[in-house]
This record gives C-alpha cells, structure tokens and sequence, in this order.
C-alpha cells in the first residue's frame, strides 16, 4: 500500500515536473517543496504483515533457504508438512488452511484448479520465472493450461529401493527379479522381504498407479474394475509390508526396511547418510524396467491465502539460480530451473537415479491424476488395504 502512494507522488511529481519545462513561464521563484522529498527505496512488493505460511512434503528444503529468505526480506516464515496430496488435497477443500504457498503434484493439483481451489499466479512479480526451462514448462501446461497457477518446485519418479545386503541375504541365493516392482508386490519376494522389513510410501495416489500399472492397467485408470484388481494384488502382500510412511529417510538408513517404494532423492539421501556414517550397506534406488511413477511437485497459492505478495516474493527468491542448485546438490532433486544447470555438482548431474538417461525416461509412468469421482474409489482401496481388510 505506502509504496503505491510513494509511487504515484513520484509519478506526480515528475509529470509536475514535465509540465513545466513546457510552460513559456519563468521558473517560480521558491522551488517546489516536493522536489526535497526522499526517492523512494527500491524494493519488491510485500504484504503489511510480514508473515508467510508455507505447507509442503516432509524432508523437501534445503537447509538454510527459510533462514535466508527470512533474513533478507525480514518475512517470518511459519513451515509445515504434510504426508500425501490428500492430506493437503483435505486441507483446501475445508478452506481457510491459512497457507500462503502450497506445493501439490502438478497431476493431482489438476482437479484443484478447475475446482477454484488456486489463485493465478501473477508473473510480472516473479522476474526469475525466466530461469525456468519452457521444456518442463509445457509438461506442466499439459495440467495447468498457459501456466497459470503451479510455479515447478522439484521432480523426481516413486521407484523402488533396496538395501543390496539385506535384501541379497534376505533372498537366500533367490536371484533378483528382472522388475524390480516385484520385490514389494510379489509374495515369491515379499515373503522372503519381510523379515528385513518392507516399507511403503503413505500416499494412496502414488501407490495405486505403480499398484495398477504392475497389475496391466492404466495407472490412471477411471475404472473401477482396475482397481478390484489391484486392490487384490496388494492385499497379497499386505502382511509381509511393515511399515507405511513419507518421512523413511532414517528408516532406510538406520536399517529398518530393506525393500521400499520410496522416492528417488529421499532414497539418495539415505545411501548418502548411511555412506558419512561409515555404514557397510549399500542403498540402491532401482530403475525398475517396469517403470518408475515420475512427479512434478510445484508451488500455488491458495484462493484464500492472506499473504500473497510475500508468496510471490518466496517464489521469486526460491527460482534464484543459487537455490534450484541447491535443492538437486543436498536434496538429490532437480528442479525446472534452467538457470540452475550450470551450478548442479557434476556427482549429482551424472548420477542416473537423479537425473534419469533417457532410457529411464522412456520408461517412466507419465505424470497424471485422477478424477474426484474415481478418487473415492481409490481411497477406499488404499484404506481397505492398509487394514488388511
Ligand atoms: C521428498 C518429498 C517428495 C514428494 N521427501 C513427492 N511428491
């Protein structure tokens, strides 16, 4: 608002200014008492409150990007986390959430934005949008047409890891299964897996599309059909999974699951963990020739955000080259930020589990999402399996 004003007396002030130069007259003899008036201070745009709630993934920020962005704009940043896109998916709905910036799947964010759900971003307030690569761009147009609401926050694929030793010691002499998808959803392994524990993300809409793509379906299925099959498939297994959850960075480091469907950089991060901390195993993310399931996590704002200017501003800061670079060097995530490239550690550039060949690509389930009609069929799916029953 005080910039606004500040503005328009500088506007004033120079269109005063030009008038006169035209005007025949002599100068006044007294100048003008604006013309002592202090410039205004250069600075982006923020809200009066200096206040900005951020909802995002577990274990999915660089270490020092809150601090530094709230140093520099002295914005107080209030960061939380969810689990899965329907746990955040829940909180919109309900309205009110009080976040400013929420980072959704670009698949799953679809239904969101026809549902109202997101404000449109405004670009002119995001001068590093230009580092974004347009390649990623138009993947993400694909769910949000010309761009409007979803601001690339990082990708990655759900793929399956092991832990080589236990998993080879596990097996007993059993060989390693071609599709690596069959260590977690065939009992010949699952059953073998269990007791060195198997660990699945808690994200029903990422654990139905790898479930129904294993099962010969469309992993976006609408059809309620597919998902009997694939609900038949997991319950087979379900006795040798032990535990379900989004934050097993330190379960598969510390040891307590062998075989996992995790996600790419968090598996990266725990083989890098368990590598500083002397440890002998070995954490491999697998490329499954069946496929990986790939994801675009991106930025948007509420419809009800509070805060939209600060978001636009942590938008902004989070697209500086520097930060994208950081987020694929200590995440192990890439991150649409063409600008970034040149500053990624040639480690992390070539390891293939990060940044895909395009072999992997090619084999990679496209991103997606899913209806609100069929999404209570696949809840019921995903619930009914994790009880058992
Ligand atoms: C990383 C979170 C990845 C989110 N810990 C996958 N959508």
């Amino acid at each position: 608002m005080k910039k606004h004003v500040l503005v328009l007396a500088m506007s004033a002030i120079l269109l005063a200014a030009c008038g006169k130069k035209e005007e025949p007259v002599a100068a006044p003899a007294e100048p003008a008492p604006v013309a002592a008036a202090p410039a205004a201070p250069a600075g982006p745009a923020m809200d009066e409150e200096k206040v900005l709630n951020v909802y995002n993934w577990p274990d999915y920020i660089t270490e020092t990007l809150v601090a530094d962005f709230e140093k520099e704009y002295g914005i107080k940043v209030n960061y939380d986390t969810f689990e899965n896109n329907e746990a955040l998916h829940a909180k919109l709905v309900a309205g009110n959430s009080g976040y400013d910036i929420v980072i959704p799947t670009a698949g799953f964010a679809k239904k969101q934005i026809e549902g109202g759900l997101y404000q449109p971003i405004d670009k002119s307030k995001i001068p590093n949008y230009a580092n974004l690569d347009p390649d990623f761009m138009s993947k993400i147009a694909g769910v949000d047409p010309e761009n409007k609401h979803l601001v690339p926050w990082a990708w990655g694929f759900t793929t399956v890891g092991i832990n080589k030793q236990k998993v080879e010691k596990a097996l007993g002499g059993m060989a390693m299964p071609e599709n690596a998808w069959d260590l977690v959803f065939d009992p010949k392994y699952s059953s073998k897996l269990k007791s060195c524990g198997i660990a699945y993300l808690d994200s029903p809409s990422e654990i139905l599309p790898v479930a129904l793509h294993y099962v010969g379906k469309p992993p976006y299925s609408e059809n309620p059909e597919d998902f009997k099959a694939a609900g038949e498939m997991l319950m087979k297994v379900r006795k040798d999974v032990r535990l379900f959850s989004s934050t097993m960075i330190d379960d598969i480091a510390g040891g307590k699951a062998c075989a996992f469907i995790g996600w790419s950089g968090d598996i990266n991060i725990a083989a890098d963990r368990v590598k500083e901390t002397g440890g002998k195993d070995e954490i491999v993310p697998l490329l499954p020739t069946g496929g990986g399931l790939v994801f675009i996590d991106t930025m948007a704002i509420p419809k009800d955000a509070k805060h939209v200017l600060n978001a636009h501003l942590f938008m902004d800061f989070y697209l500086r080259a520097a930060n994208g670079a950081a987020m694929a060097n200590e995440m192990n995530y890439p991150t649409g930020n063409k600008a970034a490239l040149a500053d990624i550690k040639d480690e992390v550039k070539n390891n293939k589990t990060i940044f895909l060949g395009p072999e992997d690509t090619a084999r990679l389930i496209p991103t997606g999402g899913f209806s609100n009609e069929i999404s209570g069929v696949l809840n019921d799916t995903y619930n009914a399996f994790k009880r058992g029953k």
